[in-house]
C-alpha cells in the first residue's frame, strides 16, 4: 500500500521523517512519500529526511513561526484559514500513485492535535483514497490539559477520517523512565509495524512474494466500518529468533518434517496480540483483524498460519480475520504484525474522556473567576 504520510506538529513531523528514513533504506521501490506541516520553524528545521520542499510552515501571521503552545483551537483555526495552501502542497505530490493518506499527530499538543481533523476532513471530501490517522495519546504524566486536547481532537477525527490507529505513549514507558527518553523507541515501534503492513503488498522481488500477499485492499477492508465514524484500530507485534540448526539435525534433515515451525507461527501470532499493542486494550473486543507473518520463506508454514488465523477468528468471534505472509530470505527470525480494527473496549480512552470532562468543568469555572473585574464593577467601584 503506497501512502502519502502527512506529519502534523512536532511528533507527527518526527515520525513522518522516520518513515522516510526507513523507507529509503529498503531495496523495494518507495512505499512512502511524506509532507511535514507545523506552526513552529524550529521543528521543521530539525527534520532530516523529508525534503525541504515537502515541509510547510503554517500560521506565520498568527504565531510568527513559534508554534501555538498547546492551543489546539488556534491550530484548528489556522489550518482552516490556510487549508488552500495545505491542499496546494499535497496536490504537488503524485497523488495518482498513492493508495491512501496517513496523517500522524500527537493528539495532546497544539498544532498536530488541532490541525489533524481539519486536514483529514478536507482530504476525505476531495479525494477518493482512504484517509487514515495515527493518533498518539498523551501520557498520564502530561496532565489534564493534554488529555482534554486529545479528547477533543479524537472526537473531531472520528467524523473526519476512515480509521484511527491509536498509540498510547504510556504503554511504552519503562518504570522510572522519562517520557522523552521513550519517544525514540515508541516512534520506531510505530514505523516498524505500519511499514511492514504497507510494504508487504509492494514487493517487486520474486523471492519476497508470499503465498498469500497482503495488499492495500486487505488493509482497507480490515479498517473499514459500516458506520459513518472512523474505526478505532491498533497494531501488535511479536518476533521469535530462529536458532540455527545444529550439525546433527542438518545431517539427518530433521527439519524436513517441519518440526516446530507451525507451533512457532501460532505462538508468535498469540504473542502479537497478547503482548504490547500500540494501545493496551482487550484484543477480543476487536471486530476485524489482519495478521502478517514475516520470516525466511521455509519458516512460513501454511498450516501454522491457518491455525493462527482460525485461532484469532474464534477469539474475536468473527469471520473477518485475514492472514498473509511476507517472505524475507535470510532473516533470522519469524515475526507477526497484527492489525486489530473496530475495537470497542479501550480503557485508556474511557479514562481520557473522564479527565477531559473534569478538565472542561474546571476550565469553565476558571473562566468565570476571570470575570472578577466585573464583580468589582458591580459594587460601583471606579478605577483610579
Ligand atoms: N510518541 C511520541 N510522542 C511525542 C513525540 N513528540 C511529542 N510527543 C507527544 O505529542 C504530544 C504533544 O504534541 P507535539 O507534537 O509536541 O505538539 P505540537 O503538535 O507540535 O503542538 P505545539 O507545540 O503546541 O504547537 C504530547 O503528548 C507528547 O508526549 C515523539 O517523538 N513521539
Ligand atoms: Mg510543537
Amino acid at each position: 500500500m503506497k501512502a502519502l504520510i502527512i506529519g502534523l506538529g512536532q511528533a507527527g513531523g518526527k515520525i513522518a521523517d522516520l518513515f522516510i528514513k526507513e523507507d529509503r533504506k529498503s531495496p523495494v521501490p518507495h512505499t512512502f512519500e511524506a509532507i511535514a506541516i507545523n506552526t513552529a520553524i524550529a521543528d521543521l528545521l530539525s527534520l532530516k529526511h523529508i525534503p525541504k520542499d515537502n515541509r510547510l510552515l503554517i500560521g506565520e501571521t498568527f504565531v510568527k513561526g513559534h508554534g501555538v503552545g498547546t492551543n489546539n483551537k488556534l491550530a484548528a483555526e489556522i489550518a482552516r484559514r490556510e487549508i488552500d495552501i495545505i491542499l496546494g502542497k499535497i496536490a504537488k505530490m503524485d497523488i495518482s500513485t498513492i493508495d491512501a493518506f496517513i496523517l500522524i499527530a500527537g493528539l495532546g499538543g497544539g498544532t498536530g492535535s488541532g490541525s489533524i481533523p481539519v486536514v483529514a476532513s478536507k482530504l476525505k471530501e476531495i479525494y477518493d483514497e482512504p484517509v487514515f490517522a495515527i493518533g498518539i495519546l498523551p501520557a498520564k504524566s502530561e496532565g489534564s490539559l493534554f488529555a482534554y486536547n486529545a479528547a477533543r481532537s479524537l472526537l473531531s477525527l472520528l467524523r473526519s477520517c476512515d480509521a484511527i490507529i491509536l498509540v498510547d505513549n504510556d504503554a511504552f514507558i519503562r518504570p522510572g523512565e522519562n517520557l522523552r527518553d521513550a519517544y525514540e523507541r515508541i516512534n520506531i515501534e510505530i514505523v516498524k509495524r505500519v511499514s511492514f503492513l504497507c510494504r508487504a503488498g509492494e514487493i517487486r522481488n520474486r523471492e519476497m512474494i508470499g503465498e498469500k500477499v497482503i495488499d492495500a485492499s486487505d488493509i482497507f477492508n480490515t479498517l473499514r466500518t459500516n458506520s459513518s465514524y472512523a474505526s478505532l484500530a491498533t497494531i501488535g507485534y511479536a518476533a521469535e529468533k530462529i536458532k540455527s540448526r545444529g550439525f546433527l539435525s542438518k545431517l539427518f534433515k530433521k527439519n524436513d518434517y517441519n518440526v516446530g515451525r507451525a507451533s512457532r507461527i501460532l505462538s508468535v501470532a498469540k504473542r502479537s496480540v497478547m503482548g504490547k499493542l500500540l494501545i493496551p486494550c482487550d484484543y477480543r473486543s476487536a471486530e476485524k483483524a489482519l495478521m502478517l507473518f514475516l520470516g525466511p520463506p521455509e519458516e512460513l508454514d501454511r498450516v501454522g498460519i491457518e491455525r493462527a488465523r482460525s485461532w484469532l477468528e474464534e477469539s474475536l468471534n468473527t469471520k473477518e480475520v485475514r492472514a498473509g505472509d511476507y517472505p524475507q530470505p535470510g532473516v533470522k527470525q519469524v515475526a507477526c504484525v497484527t492489525l486489530l480494527s473496530n475495537i470497542r473496549k479501550i480503557p485508556r480512552i474511557e479514562e481520557l474522556l473522564k479527565i477531559a470532562r473534569e478538565t472542561k468543568e474546571r476550565l469553565t469555572k476558571e473562566e468565570k473567576t476571570v470575570n472578577i473585574y466585573e464583580e468589582f464593577r458591580r459594587y460601583d467601584i471606579e478605577e483610579l
